[in-house]
Parts: structure tokens; C-alpha cells; sequence
């Protein structure tokens, strides 16, 4: 089943190796290639080993897509050097955030994995071009925080072997506290000469096992996580001090920038979280060591529908950035509903920094690294939803090349999965193309976001995180909605660059999504199609409730089309997906009608 299943056809044709010449260009950079038909045979030129096979597997993925081998002629170089994975996988077996099953990795404390199927994820990733993975969560649980000790770095090391031969490096996420809760020692100050003494240590001992070893993830200060600010250090202190480390191995240090206050009052209405990462690290820019990458979620917040980038992408200048992207759906449907993060993505990478640039114009500058939150799993079909196997996909696509169109990933991994001439590529790739609009006008409205369920964030829960301490706040009230963030609010606006932060103060050039992220405004507000704001709530709620069922119907008429236990699957997800809607678009209607009064226009039902 597992190789003959259509679950597995992006993954069992790269298996299908083809054999092309190979010659070496000393010219091309690192991993880059150049692909050249005619003559009777398909060349591949790079400059390295990692390049040979990434254009391998770009020519036979053209082929494959109907292209005349003797017309290839494509040169092609990635635009972020590290094209990176992380899972949050724990060691008992878990996955924080995972919808795939358990984790490929670990079970009971131990690693404990197939290789064959791990050879099989590391070629699939290799396939889009990702050349790097971290296997264990950035919450640091338990024997977790013992990967870097000689107890587990030997079987540690087989697995960087076989990730080894796709020219796949491993990172480790690492606990900022590790001289402590590992090594015993009676502070983690980075400033303490024990200290550093005991990281340069552990960096030699985990070299010694991993010798390309990429370097140390660290989510610190954050979340419940130790940092150096409760050390009474800066971000950079404690950054510097696993970066002098790593140095003489040629290692990097991943540094989260999702640092924020966890434990804020509701009634607080002048801290704002969305400021709290510039906050902390723009003041410090300058101030990292060359071997740090500060790795930055896309959005201010975390993750959810519709959020502006973040600011502090565009506001650094002297210090290298990592994009943080969410390929697993915890906020957009967590695999059960139809979600293609490609479009959001695309979204993000064409918006503007500043009047002149793009965040995709940042890649090869400030911005080096591109990072994934996995959305694999243990499940047969790797990623729960077969359908979500295309975030994976759009991801390692996206990160080569930030100015790639989602429109021609996803028709690409639909015609690469179900078969270029299959009749079900072009009607599945138009689901994806319409999946996130679709989940959009279902979700909370233009912007404001967090009207999930608490905890494990699936399905609606207006309310859920309205008075708790995560700073997730919507403020509806009878006569408005939203929060203030311009110059007259919390004052977000000011941290993005004057051009950017003059489209946000207006209401009347805010990106429409983004309306309520920025502004607080009356039901009554007339948004630019001239329909007023709770008419907007009541339209887009119908529609995407709608939106479902026409995908429930689409996929019907697929039956026969592809894999029978593939079609299954997603229809049982569809189906879900359609309740989950219905619940969205009853709870938030009948919601903002009870607060406000003001009927539906169309005089649908909204129960009350
Ligand atoms: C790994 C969100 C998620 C957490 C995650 C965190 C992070 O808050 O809900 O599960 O923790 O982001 O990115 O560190």
C-alpha cells in the first residue's frame, strides 16, 4: 500500500531516480544549478554535491510536469541559505501542534525511529530543497533537554547520517538553562565564566558525534521557557555566549524572537503584544554575533489568519534573519480543514517593508534563513490530511524562491501528486486555491483573530481568550469592534517603516484583512465595497459555511478519480470541516447580531 497509494506520489516518483549527466561549474554558488537539455541528454552543472541532487530533482520534477526534456534550460539558485524544518516533537512521543499522528522520531524518552521511512522524509524533503531539520520541540521537556549529553548523542548521530546523505543538517533545539538543569552547574549566566566554559564544552562533545551539525535552536524567555532576561541579560548576552560556542565548528544559532509577556492583564489596555518582539530585540540591533540568526514568526502575534508581518522583519538592519512560517495548521484547521498556506504566505512575502521593498526583496540581504514548523507526522500519509502533504511541498518551494507564484506551487504538487494529465490535478489545485479564502470568512473577522477555542485552538470560542493573560484581546462591544494599534492607539504603527505605518493608520488604505487588527471601528463602518462592517460579519460567515459545502461537492465527483482510501479520508475531513464551519458561522453571527441589534440585511438565519 505504501508505495502504490497516490498518498505517496510526490514522494514515489522522485523515488523513480532518473540518470542525468552531471558536469561541475565552479561559478555556480552553493547548492545552486543549472539544467540544459538537447544534445540527447539532460546535464545538470553546480558547483557542489547538494546542487547535483537538488537539480536532479528539479529536472525530473519538470519532466514529470510535461516538459521536453531537450527544451530544459533553467538555472536556478536558492535565495535563503538555510531552508530549515522544526519539529515540536517531545520525547515521550507527542507532538505539540502536530495533526499527523505521533512523532517520527521519539517514543518513551528514547529515539526511536524507521530508518527506512526517516531516508524516505529526508528525500522528500530534499526533493523542495530543505536542508535542514530540528527534531525536538522548542519547548524544552525532560530528557529533551539531554540530546546534547553523550546519552543520547550517539543515536542522535545515526539519524543525522541518514539526513546526512539528502544534504539534510540537523540542529538541536537547546534549553537556555542546559548548564543548570544539564550540567549541573548553579547559574546559566551567560556572563559566567563556568558557564561559558561548559557551552564550549558541550559544543565540542556535540561536534565530536554531528561534525556538520547546524547549530542550536533556542526559544528563550519565552513561554515559560528559561532566558537571560530573568538572568537579568539582554537577548544578545545570551545569544553571544552559544555563538562563540558554535564558532569554531562553523555553527549557527537559531534565536527565537518570540518573546513576549504570557501573564497580561486583560484590563491592561496599553501593553500590546504585538509589539513585544521589536521591543525586545530592535533596540539590540548590531549587537549579535555573525554565527546568530534571529528567527522571526511572519506575523507580530502568532499565526493567525490574517496578521501584518511582523515589523521587527523589516526594522532590523544589522543582524541576520530567519522568516518563522507555520506549515503545521495549528490556528487554520489543524489538517482536518482545507487550508493551502501558500497563498498567506505569498500574501506575507509580497508586502511591502517599505515604499521601495518587498519582505521577499530582503531575501539575500538581511534575510537568510527561512524556517518551517513541520506539519509531518507517523501517520501513513505524513501529514494527516493527505491534502496538507502541499504545505510541505509549497514550503521548501517557497523558501528556494520567495517570488514563486502559489497559484503555480499548487498546481504543481497537484499534477506532480494525482498525475499531469489526471482529471483530478486541476479540480484539486482549485480547492487549494480557494481553501484559505474560504477558511478566512468562516474565521474571526479582517484581522482580529484568537476567537478559538483555548488550548488546543480548534473551532470557535468567541470569548475563549478574551480575559485570559495571553494578550489576545478583540474588545467587541455593543457599538465596536477591534483594537486601536495607530498613533491614537497602542502605537504599533510606529515600529514599521513610515511608508508601511502611514498605510495602517488610515482606515481607508489599511489592507481590508488586516482592518480590525489595526483599527476599532463601529458596526456601521462602510468598508471600500460600501457594505457596513456587521453586514461584512454576516456575508462573509455565510459564504464561508457555503464555500465548504461546494468543496464537499467538488470532492464527491472526484470518487473514482483518485486512490479510494485517499478520497475517504479527505471526505471525512470535509464533512468535519463543514461542521466546524457551520458552528463558526452560527456562534460568531448570532454573537455580533445579540451584541449589536442590527439585523441581516438578507434575513438569513441567525439564531437568537
Ligand atoms: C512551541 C504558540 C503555540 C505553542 C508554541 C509557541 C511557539 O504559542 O501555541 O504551542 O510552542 O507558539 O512558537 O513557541
Amino acid at each position: 500500500m505504501k508505495k502504490e497509494s497516490g498518498y505517496y506520489a510526490w514522494l514515489g516518483e522522485v523515488r523513480q531516480k532518473r540518470e542525468f549527466a552531471r558536469v561541475t561549474d565552479a561559478s555556480l554558488p552553493p547548492d545552486a544549478y543549472r539544467i540544459t537539455g538537447g544534445g540527447g541528454a539532460v546535464t545538470i552543472a553546480s558547483s557542489d554535491a547538494a546542487g547535483a541532487m537538488y537539480g536532479e530533482f528539479a529536472a525530473g520534477a519538470q519532466i514529470r510536469l510535461g516538459v521536453e526534456p531537450a527544451t530544459l534550460d533553467v538555472t536556478s539558485v536558492p535565495a535563503a541559505k538555510y531552508r530549515v524544518l522544526n519539529h515540536w516533537d517531545n520525547m515521550d512521543g507527542t507532538v505539540e501542534r502536530g495533526y499527523a499522528g505521533r512523532s517520527l522520531f521519539f517514543r518513551n524518552s528514547e529515539l526511536c525511529y524507521d530508518a527506512e521511512r526517516i531516508e524516505d522524509y529526508a528525500r522528500l524533503l530534499a526533493s523542495v530543497g530543505i536542508n535542514g531539520i530540528c527534531l525536538n520541540n522548542v519547548n524544552l521537556r525532560d530528557d529533551s533537554r539531554r540530546l546534547i549529553t553523550d546519552e543520547k548523542l550517539p543515536q542522535l548521530a545515526e539519524l543525522a547520517a541518514i539526513f546526512r546523505k539528502y544534504h539534510v543538517r540537523l540542529i538541536i533545539a537547546v534549553d537556555f538553562a542546559a548548564p543548570k538543569t544539564v550540567g549541573g552547574l548553579s547559574t546559566s549566566d551567560p556572563l559566567d565564566g563556568g558557564v561559558i566554559a561548559w557551552w564550549r564544552d558541550t559544543a565540542a562533545r556535540v561536534y565530536g558525534y554531528i561534525p556538520d551539525l547546524l547549530g542550536f535552536l533556542v526559544k528563550a524567555d519565552s513561554e515559560f521557557q528559561s532566558g537571560p532576561a530573568a538572568l537579568g541579560r539582554t537577548q544578545a548576552d545570551g545569544a553571544n555566549v552559544l555563538a562563540g560556542a558554535l564558532a569554531p565548528y562553523g555553527g549557527t544559532v537559531f534565536w527565537r524572537c518570540f518573546v513576549y509577556n504570557c501573564l497580561q492583564d486583560w484590563r491592561d489596555t496599553v501593553t500590546d503584544r504585538p509589539k513585544a518582539a521589536y521591543d525586545h530585540f530592535f533596540p539590540l540591533d548590531g549587537t549579535f554575533a555573525d554565527n546568530v540568526v534571529l528567527q522571526v514568526k511572519v506575523g507580530p502575534v502568532d499565526f493567525q489568519v490574517y496578521e501584518p508581518l511582523s515589523p521587527l522583519l523589516g526594522a532590523l538592519k544589522n543582524t541576520r534573519r530567519g522568516l518563522e512560517l507555520q506549515v503545521t495548521q495549528e490556528y487554520t484547521g489543524q489538517q482536518i480543514d482545507l487550508y493551502a498556506t501558500a497563498i498567506p504566505w505569498e500574501r506575507a512575502l509580497s508586502s511591502h517593508v517599505s515604499e521601495t521593498r518587498t519582505l521577499s526583496e530582503l531575501f539575500g540581504g538581511g534575510i537568510d534563513t527561512v524556517v518551517g514548523v513541520s506539519n509531518a507526522g507517523d501517520d501513513e500519509n505524513w501529514t494527516g490530511n493527505p491534502l496538507a502533504q502541499a504545505n510541505l511541498y509549497a514550503f521548501g518551494r517557497l523558501a528556494w524562491n520567495p517570488r514563486a507564484s502559489a497559484g503555480d506551487i499548487l498546481r504543481d504538487w497537484s499534477r506532480l501528486t494525482f498525475g499531469n494529465a489526471s482529471d483530478a490535478a486541476e479540480p484539486i489545485a482549485d480547492m487549494l486555491l480557494q481553501s484559505t479564502d474560504v477558511y478566512a470568512k468562516y474565521n474571526a473577522p479582517l484581522g482580529i483573530g484568537w476567537m478559538v477555542t483555548p488550548g488546543h485552538h480548534y473551532g470557535v470560542n468567541i470569548d475563549g481568550y478574551e480575559f485570559s493573560k495571553w494578550g489576545t484581546y478583540h474588545r467587541a462591544a455593543h457599538d465596536a469592534l477591534g483594537v486601536d494599534r495607530t498613533s491614537r492607539g497602542t502605537g504599533l504603527t510606529a515600529q514599521y517603516d513610515p511608508w508601511v505605518a502611514a498605510q495602517f493608520e488610515d482606515a481607508r488604505t489599511c489592507p481590508e484583512e488586516l482592518l480590525l487588527f489595526f483599527h476599532r471601528l463601529p458596526y456601521t463602518f462602510r468598508l471600500k465595497g460600501g457594505v457596513p462592517l456587521i453586514q461584512h460579519i454576516y456575508d462573509t460567515h455565510f459564504d464561508g459555511a457555503d464555500g465548504v459545502a461546494r468543496f464537499i461537492e467538488t470532492w464527491d465527483a472526484l470518487r473514482g478519480k483518485v486512490p479510494d482510501e485517499l478520497h475517504s479520508c479527505v471526505a471525512e475531513r470535509l464533512n468535519r470541516q463543514l461542521e466546524n464551519a457551520v458552528e463558526w458561522r452560527d456562534i460568531v453571527n448570532t454573537y455580533f447580531h445579540r451584541l449589536t441589534g442590527i439585523p441581516d440585511e438578507k434575513g438569513r438565519q441567525i439564531w437568537l
